[in-house]
């Protein structure tokens, strides 16, 4: 503390710019997709932890799941000639125009998290994400291997999804019924967003139940905090979860271990947010013209209720 203080005296007496900014002296505009989730909480911390210990300047602004909201951030990020914009996408379509917009305005643009379906791929300089088709399969593959134990029962199976067109949503779905299809027994009987939020989560999951056509076996739910709000219902409804009900979920936030370990759900598939140290290191050489490459993932575990014990302690969100 001391020391900041002594060199920022120095450096207003010297009329130079903040250690920080001396130490980088660049500025990113990033547009965060909302706070919908304990894992979107742990992602905006880890970015303004990360740009604050690389120096960097950053201008933060939270859409509110919102598009609209995020082109808005993009246009003023360009208009004050940020250095570099990064931002993480809340829907995959609809980005050209804006996009075009930085490219002309010379500013690099990196995404993260989530992707983008543009018609150009230069309009972005990299993507920095999970695989969230392959989070699916991973959650896909565990169902299949519980299946098997109870290799003539058919199973069936509600699915709570995120934002609609999200990349998440889109490619949740599409992995895990890649690996379930190869199995007749599974058969998914609802599927609705959730929104990536416990509220709704809890709410469809309600309107789930109440449609008593067929027995529920599975929950699928696109993130951890659909699934813990589902928990609630379910147990509203006078059911167990965990028990009568099998869930899986997405993340791999503390809430879904605290979950696993009171056996209210079955499997959490790692999403892993803390992307700040990498984004910032990112930015730094893009500006620097160093090459990075386009497609950057991240190396992520599947937890299933039976490590929660052992593993919550360790665990970093
Ligand atoms: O899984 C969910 C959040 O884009 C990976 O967004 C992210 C997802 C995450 O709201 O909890």
């Amino acid at each position: 503390m001391k020391l900041i203080a002594r060199r920022t005296l120095l450096a207003a007496a010297l009329a130079l710019p903040s250690v920080g900014a001396l130490a980088a002296g660049l500025t990113m505009g990033f547009s965060q997709v909302g706070a919908e989730s304990e894992w979107r909480t742990a992602n905006s911390a880890s970015i303004k932890a990360a740009a604050k210990e690389a120096g960097i300047t950053l201008k933060f602004a939270d859409a509110q799941q919102k598009q609209e909201n995020q082109v808005k951030a993009i246009r003023s990020y360009i208009a004050q000639k940020v250095d570099v914009i990064a931002f993480s996408p809340v829907v995959e379509s609809g980005w050209d125009t804006v996009l075009k917009e930085a490219k002309a305005a010379g500013i690099p643009v990196i995404l993260t998290d989530r992707a983008v379906k543009v018609a150009d791929p230069s309009l972005f300089v990299t993507f920095i994400g999970s695989d969230f088709v392959e989070e699916g399969r991973k959650a896909g593959r565990w169902l299949l291997e519980r299946a098997a134990k109870t290799p003539n029962a058919s199973l069936n199976i509600v699915e709570l999804q995120g934002t609609v067109g999200s990349a998440p949503a889109i490619d949740r779905k599409k992995g895990f019924e890649e690996v379930i299809k190869t199995n007749p027994k599974l058969q998914i009987i609802r599927s609705q967003s959730g929104e990536f939020t416990r509220a709704k989560g809890k709410e469809v999951m309600e309107s789930f139940l109440k449609q008593r056509d067929k027995k529920i076996d599975v929950l699928y739910a696109h993130n951890d905090d659909m699934a813990i709000g589902a928990i609630q219902a379910i147990e509203e409804a006078g059911l167990k979860p965990g028990v009568d009900i099998v869930i899986i979920s997405i993340d791999g936030v503390r809430g879904a271990f605290e979950a696993m370990k009171a056996g209210k759900l079955n499997v959490t598939v790692e999403c892993n947010p803390l992307l700040g140290p990498q984004l910032m290191q990112l930015a730094k050489d893009i500006v620097a013209k160093k090459p990075v490459d386009k497609r950057i993932t991240v190396n992520e575990g599947v937890f299933p209720a039976e490590v929660a014990a052992k593993e919550l302690p360790n665990r970093k969100y």
